[in-house]
């Protein structure tokens, strides 16, 4: 498959990145713009904008539209778009784009002389997108899970409880506000699907590695379910694009864009998917249960791939598809990169100074521990934001400061990764975030193995080219399985693995120690049970 390369297209909450994949040594270029910097004219901070009801985060669709413009022409200006055979799309998940009933003609006849931007403008219902960072829909989430019978019922069909930001819940807060903008709207696109229509120029299929982040589908079935659509408003059914598992060529690409930037007639478009999805096809976990990733990016979360559905009952975390059609597990903390710039930016330090004072701090910060909800954070549950510090950790300190924050990052996210049953033996770290070594060192100390990061941190806009260039082989006949086409891609795979030292895991791990201190503060903080000053002088005298 020489000569052939792949695109793959990450829409995430602050930026896009394309990565163009060819398959010799080092022949991968990235390409990034940020939605605040390159389109000031939206207003957005950080991708998004915050409404006046609280819990509400909305984006712009025609601001993504203009993004992947922008995008194609540099593909097109650096020489490669005609090289490229096949694309995917990953994006930002459960943002939902609602379209009227000419969105599909108007997408089929765009004129290549001017801007999608131009052209696309009136195919919306509703001008804004309400995306994952949203948690305004509590009521809408209690109303879903008394229709349908209870927390446990919710997540034993659809793979999660009702959860504020997803489709469903969002979809119901929309008919109920905005019924005739409900009634206009022909199709309802998640994120992923939504670019994938751009490219393709026609209303295309959801795969379920975004499709479970609905609430909508039933995870055993792996098709909408009825009884779910019902439970959100009248009609749902019919508005909601296929849901198809695994992924698949969608069709051709555009003549539009074949036209207008330059790429061959030929080139084809796969189905697109979450961001969580695609990073784990770009970290080589598809069909590959032993290592477990932690990205840290404008979320951080915390997934693993599944080849049979997990049965147990749980009520945080979530089921979604994975690139051959079986499954993946996901915790989501939303606390992560901008709780990150927001304490970087509190104490006036740049990222080296940052990383820096964790790389030098003393294991367990003589049992300070803060719990850093800077906005409402998704797991644990917590609707309203706000700091709470324990063990006489004080503001003006940085140093404990920063390093309580950390910890609490990443003891939150061993707390709650539990459900999904063994711990792996290496865990591979991705996204922004992965730069930074003190981190690195933070999180393997705590979780006590091995943490591994990747030369190229965008796995998730890799994983789309991964995706792109598997169904491309698949369909030419060349069959080709993960493990070999992540092997082959080895660029993409050296990096450098840092280990904890053992007794300075013990100080997180041991009975009594940090990680047991951090549940009781939780608990405390969320249910006024168990006061943790006992555990904390405790914590002192032992460690
Ligand atoms: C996952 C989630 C986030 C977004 C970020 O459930 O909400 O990770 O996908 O882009």
């Amino acid at each position: 498959m020489k000569g052939n390369r792949y695109l793959g297209l990450d829409l995430s909450t602050q930026s896009i990145t394309a990565i163009v994949l060819g398959f010799s040594e080092g022949d991968i270029r990235t390409f990034q713009l940020n939605f605040d910097e390159t389109f000031p004219e939206y207003g957005t901070s950080g991708g998004v904008f915050f409404g006046k009801e609280p819990g509400m985060v909305h984006s712009y669709p025609l601001m993504w539209i203009e993004a992947l413009d922008a995008v194609m022409s540099m593909l097109r200006n650096e020489g490669l778009a005609s090289s490229i055979s096949c694309m995917g799309v990953s994006a930002q998940q459960h943002g939902t784009v609602y379209l009227n009933s000419m969105a599909s003609s108007i997408l089929g006849r765009l004129d290549p002389a001017l801007s999608m931007k131009e052209q696309l403008e009136g195919i919306f219902s509703r001008d804004t997108s309400p995306v994952w960072m949203d948690s305004s829909t509590r009521r809408e989430c209690e109303e879903i899970t008394d229709i349908l019978g209870g927390k446990i019922k919710v997540a034993e069909l659809t793979g999660s409880v009702a959860t504020e930001r997803f489709a469903g819940p969002q979809i119901r807060k929309f008919w109920k506000e905005e019924p005739l903008a409900y009634k206009q709207t022909g199709h309802i696109a998640l994120v992923s699907s939504f670019v994938t229509s751009l490219l393709a120029g026609k209303l295309v299929p959801v795969d379920t590695g975004d499709g479970f982040g609905t609430n909508l589908a039933d995870v055993r079935t792996c098709k909408w379910s009825e009884r779910a659509a019902n439970s959100v408003a009248p009609d749902l059914a019919k508005k909601l694009p296929f849901l198809v598992k695994g992924d698949k060529i969608v069709g051709s690409l555009s003549e539009y864009l074949v036209k207008r930037y330059g790429f061959s007639p030929e080139t084809t478009v796969i189905t697109g998917s979450g961001d969580n999805p695609s990073s784990l096809a770009g970290l080589g976990m598809v069909e590959n249960e032993n290592i477990k990733a932690i990205s840290l990016g404008t979320s951080d979360t915390y997934f693993g791939y599944q080849s049979e559905l997990i049965r147990k009952e749980r009520s945080e975390g979530h089921i979604f598809g994975a690139a051959d059609g079986r499954y993946m597990f996901l915790l989501c903390f939303s606390n992560g990169s901008l709780a990150r710039e927001g304490v970087k930016k509190k104490y006036g330090l740049s990222w080296e100074d940052f990383s820096d004072i964790l790389e030098m701090s003393r294991p367990g910060n003589s049992g300070r521990i803060m719990l850093p909800w800077f906005l409402p954070e998704i797991t644990p549950l917590v609707l309203e934001k706000g700091i709470h510090t324990f063990g006489g950790l004080e503001e003006n300190d940085v140093q404990a400061s920063v390093q309580a924050f950390a910890e609490a990052q990443a003891m939150s996210m061993f707390i709650h990764s539990q459900w999904p049953g063994a711990r792996p033996a290496e865990i591979v770290v991705t996204a922004g975030g992965s730069r930074n070594r003190g981190l690195l060192k933070v999180i393997s100390r705590v979780f006590g193995i091995g943490v591994r990061t990747l030369e190229i941190s965008d796995s998730a806009a890799l994983g789309a080219a991964l995706r792109a260039a598997k169904c491309h082989m698949d369909s030419g006949k060349g069959l080709v399985s993960w493990a070999e086409l992540t092997k082959d891609f080895s660029t993409a795979r050296k990096g450098n693995l840092i280990l904890p030292d053992p007794e300075e895991v013990k100080v997180y791990q041991s009975e009594g120690g940090l990680i047991n201190l951090y549940r009781i503060c939780e608990r405390w903080a969320l249910s006024g049970e168990g006061n943790p000053e006992e555990a904390i002088s405790h914590f002192r005298k032992k460690f």
